[in-house]
């Protein structure tokens, strides 16, 4: 197949540009690098520096003999989609061009409308792009488990069956997000199911849960394939967080009372689940939602499993709650359903403590590059304290 990532420079892009070009596809890249300046903006940076994208690609070739093609671009620019488009011809688009990062997203007004600026409008450009260039192509996009929220019913992949007054219907399921990153990828959703529905495009939405993680069999071949860890309130997610604090000898900030119950999955499971999704492409004129998640913790069982592994590698780390910095429900109800990436042949790779151990001793390798000051979170989803920081 002939594969395109957008946002091929990132976390999740660049591992997944290499799992499919080690597997015989031929691979582009698109990235427009914002990523890196937004991460200098904030003064925060990834543990390990990161090689840059053109290296990157030279990097494999020289190691696998495998070719990424790198265009430098921006999705949201309507003469480069159409140009990368036309050029590339894809049969898949892997969409993760976008912008991540709740927090990112509620520093204020100007990082809320950047957030769904860039992640709305580029998608919209991508799917004018796909009807126009490449119709038959399947796009995979990365949505979030967080679309969905946490409501007090069962969380089904997508679509819910209902009965109102007497008739039935099979709906989107209800959105209730938690920022306004989360509420851009709802519009994501949105907009494409509309697009589904009215050029018959083919889209698969993946309900990502929260990756944790840095190897896969292709970062292990050389350090300069290594992808970004990070560990900063805007772009670290929990559980790298919670090992980098471990490291640090800072205390795991459990946010209130830690009763938070989210889905997770190994860096590694993002890459087959993208694989699945490509090898079993959605119909023309679906909308198909999977859920992408292996296994449901809350923030106290994770903070504890990471003080069992720290402890392992001789580390003394231990929890503390702090105020909750986000307006989210702590004590839950909590049941989405992930069946449909399992029954196309997902095996999932468990969270164990010897895996978090092995995270905790990579990162111990160099505990002096760990920036203190970036971890204790300053970004409030309610109106900032006084005296905390300015936008
Ligand atoms: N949390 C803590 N302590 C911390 C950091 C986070 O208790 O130091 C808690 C948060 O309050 C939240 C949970 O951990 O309840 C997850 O937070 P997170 O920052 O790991 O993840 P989130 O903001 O939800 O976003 C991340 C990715 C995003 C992706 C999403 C999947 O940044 O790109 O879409 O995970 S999901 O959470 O399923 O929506």
């Amino acid at each position: 197949m002939r594969i395109l990532i957008i946002g091929g420079d990132g976390y999740l892009g660049w591992p997944t540009a290499m799992h499919f070009a080690q597997r015989g596809h031929e691979v582009a890249v698109l990235d427009n690098m914002i990523k890196r300046r937004w991460e200098s903006e904030l003064g925060v940076a990834p543990l390990w520096p990161i090689a840059t994208l053109t290296e990157r690609a030279q990097a494999l070739r020289e190691t696998t003999d495998r070719e990424v093609e790198v265009f430098v671009g921006d999705v949201g620019d309507k003469a480069v989609i159409r140009g990368v488009l036309s050029r590339f011809l894809p049969d898949a688009i892997v969409h993760y061009g976008e912008q991540p990062s709740a927090p990112f997203s509620m520093i204020d007004v100007e990082h809320a409308i950047l957030s769904q600026q860039n992640n709305v409008l580029g998608t919209l450009q991508l799917a004018f792009a796909m009807r126009d260039i490449v119709p038959d192509a399947h796009l995979i996009k990365l949505g979030t488990m967080g679309e969905y929220g946490t409501p007090n019913i069962d969380i089904e992949e997508g679509y819910l069956d209902i009965e109102h007054n007497g008739r039935r219907d099979r709906l989107p399921f209800p959105k209730s997000p938690g920022s306004f990153y989360h509420l851009s990828k709802v519009h994501d959703s949105h907009n494409l199911m509309f697009a589904t529905r009215i050029w018959n495009l083919r889209v698969t939405d993946l309900n990502q849960g929260v990756v944790y993680g840095t190897d896969t069999d292709e970062t292990a071949i050389d350090q300069r394939l290594a992808t970004s860890f990070h560990y900063d309130e805007y772009f670290g997610t929990v559980i790298n967080r919670f090992v980098a604090q471990a490291v640090a000898g800072m205390p795991l900030t459990v946010y209130g009372t830690g009763g938070q119950k989210r889905g997770y999955l190994n860096i590694r499971d993002t890459l087959q689940c993208v694989e699945i999704a490509a090898t079993n492409p959605a119909a023309p004129g679906e909308f198909r939602v999977f859920n992408q998640f292996t296994e449901q913790f809350t923030i106290e069982e994770l903070a504890d499993l990471v003080v069992a592994a720290a402890g392992q590698q001789g580390i003394h780390a231990h929890k503390k709650s702090i105020a909750n910095p986000r307006v989210e429900l702590e004590q839950h109800h909590y049941n989405p359903r992930n069946s449909g990436l399992l029954a196309l042949g997902l095996q999932p790779h468990r969270l164990t403590v010897d895996v978090l151990g092995g995270m905790v001793a990579w990162a111990a390798k160099h505990p002096e590059r760990i920036d203190r000051d970036v971890i204790i979170p300053t970004v409030h989803w309610r109106k900032q304290p006084e005296g905390a920081r300015e936008g």
